[in-house]
Parts: structure tokens; C-alpha cells; sequence
């Protein structure tokens, strides 16, 4: 029985990074930190390679297993799942599972992380999933939260500055239709991390003092499933994109360093500092 006290139902359809600082995970911990109950539909399963400078391997789930994931997840929530994030989908069999499962029932809103290519993997890789994603999940989605590089190939421009990230967000704009949250982050110079918004009459720039010069494994994927979190629970989307930049700066604020050469991301960053445990002498 639906309880008006439930949190939110939100569903990431996301590959694995078994690390965690990516993916799947990343949008679990964002959607459970924001109060919202998170629910994952798998597309692929991302394993960095320790032997070769953590180089990601990839194994694609099978379109059949995307679509009984799916199955589950839109029967088990049916009239209370109105809120998706999607993010790296890995092959076109998965986007057009996708945006099958898409146009399938409602929803408020789908957030496209448009995840073109990962920290390590060579731009280029795979053309024919970037045009699919372009053409066949774009034009589902409400928002969507291109970085620097994604902006450029979405909006076929060169993004060097402020003025041309604001071009570009207003062409995603007008070519699609959907609310731009475009990510100049620390790829444009400048003392600050600086991102656009824009859905049609709204141009808002975000930004906030740069944390570092070092891109932070988790930033974009906890971008965009916090601002899913946000408009799920009922947030416009221009709250929801504010909210989801404190939130990760938060996060890459608290980020957590291991072996791979970029830190990882904190969802926890915007919580209190938790006491110092010191156990007695
Ligand atoms: O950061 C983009 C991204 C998204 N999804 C998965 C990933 C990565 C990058 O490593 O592994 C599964």
C-alpha cells in the first residue's frame, strides 16, 4: 500500500563501477543521502584494471537482462516510480532497451547523464552509442547534465569560456528541448568551477570556488542523481540543479583518496562532521 510518509522512489538505470566511486553505486548513495529510496537497473559492469593504469574493462549486460531488471523495478513501483537517472548506458541494444522502457509508462522526470566517456577511456570510442544516445534518449529526458566535453560534442561547438558555455547550454536547449545542466566544472580557467543552467527562460550560472585542479571520480554521476533526487522529491529544476552543485561540492570537499590516480567523491560531505571516535588510554 502506497504511504503518503514513503520517501520518493527513484531508479538509476547506470553501469557498475565496482569501486564505487562511479555509477550505480554513486547514484545509490546519492539518491539514500537525499532521502529518497534508490532503486538500480544495471547496463554494464565497469572493472578498472590495477595491471594496466586502471584502464576500465567492460562487460555489457545482456539486453534481456536489462529489460527483466527493468521489468522488476516498474511492476514493483507501478504509480509511485515517476523519477529516472540515466547514466553510462555502454552499447545501442541498451539505449534502445532504454528508451523502450522510457516510453513504457509516465514520469516526471528522466535525468541523462549524457556519459560519452569515462576518466580513462580514449573520446571516440564509441561513436555509434554517442549519435543513439543523441538521438533516442535525449529527446526522452527533462534534464540533462552535460560535462565540458559532452556539451561540446551535444552542441557541436568548442567550449573555451564562460560566454560559450552559456551558447552551448542554450543550443542543447533549443535542439532538444530539454532543461541544460551544462558542467564547465574545472575544465574552464578560472578561480572558480563554473556551471550553466538553462531550461528555455532561465539562465543561471553556478558557481563555486574550485576544490583543486583534479577531476573527482563520482562528481558527474552524483550530480546528476542528486538532482534527479531533488526534482523527484517535488523541487523545480533549477533548485534541484543548485542543490545537486552544494551537494558535490561537498563531496569533493570530504573526497576520498585511494590508488587510482583521481580522488572519489563523498555523498556524505554535506552531513555533519562526525565525531572523532578516541578510544581510552
Ligand atoms: O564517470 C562516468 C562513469 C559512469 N558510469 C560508470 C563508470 C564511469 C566512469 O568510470 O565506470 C559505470
Amino acid at each position: 500500500m502506497y504511504n503518503i510518509h514513503s520517501p520518493a522512489v527513484t531508479m538509476t538505470i547506470a553501469g557498475s563501477e565496482a569501486t564505487g566511486g562511479a555509477g550505480a553505486q554513486a547514484d545509490l548513495r546519492t539518491f539514500q543521502e537525499l532521502g529518497t529510496y534508490g532503486t538500480a537497473a544495471l547496463t554494464c559492469i565497469v572493472a578498472y584494471n590495477p595491471q594496466d593504469n586502471w584502464n576500465h574493462r567492460l562487460t555489457r549486460i545482456a539486453p534481456e537482462v536489462l529489460e527483466q531488471q527493468l521489468e522488476a523495478i516498474q511492476a514493483n513501483f507501478a504509480g509511485q516510480l515517476d523519477t529516472v537517472k540515466l547514466g553510462m548506458m555502454g552499447s545501442v541494444e541498451t539505449i534502445d532497451v532504454v528508451a523502450n522502457a522510457l516510453q513504457s509508462q509516465e514520469w516526471k522526470n528522466v535525468v541523462l547523464d549524457p556519459v560519452l566517456i569515462c576518466k580513462g577511456q580514449e573520446p571516440g570510442e564509441a561513436q555509434d552509442t554517442d549519435q543513439a544516445l543523441k538521438s533516442k534518449l535525449l529527446p526522452l529526458a527533462t534534464v540533462t547534465t552535460p560535462n565540458h566535453f559532452e556539451a561540446e560534442q551535444l552542441s557541436g561547438m568548442t567550449i573555451t569560456n564562460l560566454a560559450e558555455l552559456k551558447d552551448a547550454a542554450r543550443k542543447i536547449y533549443d535542439d532538444s528541448g530539454v532543461a541544460v545542466l551544462a558542467k564547465g566544472g574545472i575544465r574552464l580557467s578560472g578561480p572558480e568551477a563554473v556551471d550553466v543552467f538553462y531550461d528555455g527562460s532561465n539562465l543561471q550560472v553556478l558557481g563555486t570556488p574550485k576544490i583543486g585542479n583534479h577531476a573527482v571520480s563520482g562528481a558527474g554521476c552524483s550530480l546528476a542523481a542528486a538532482v534527479a533526487a531533488e526534482l523527484s522529491k517535488g523541487r523545480t529544476a533549477l533548485e534541484a540543479a543548485e542543490r545537486a552543485k552544494d551537494f558535490v561540492t561537498a563531496g569533493i570537499n570530504q573526497r576520498i583518496a585511494a590508488e587510482t590516480p583521481y580522488d572519489i567523491m563523498w555523498q556524505g560531505g554535506l552531513r555533519r562532521k562526525p565525531q572523532q571516535v578516541v578510544s581510552p588510554e
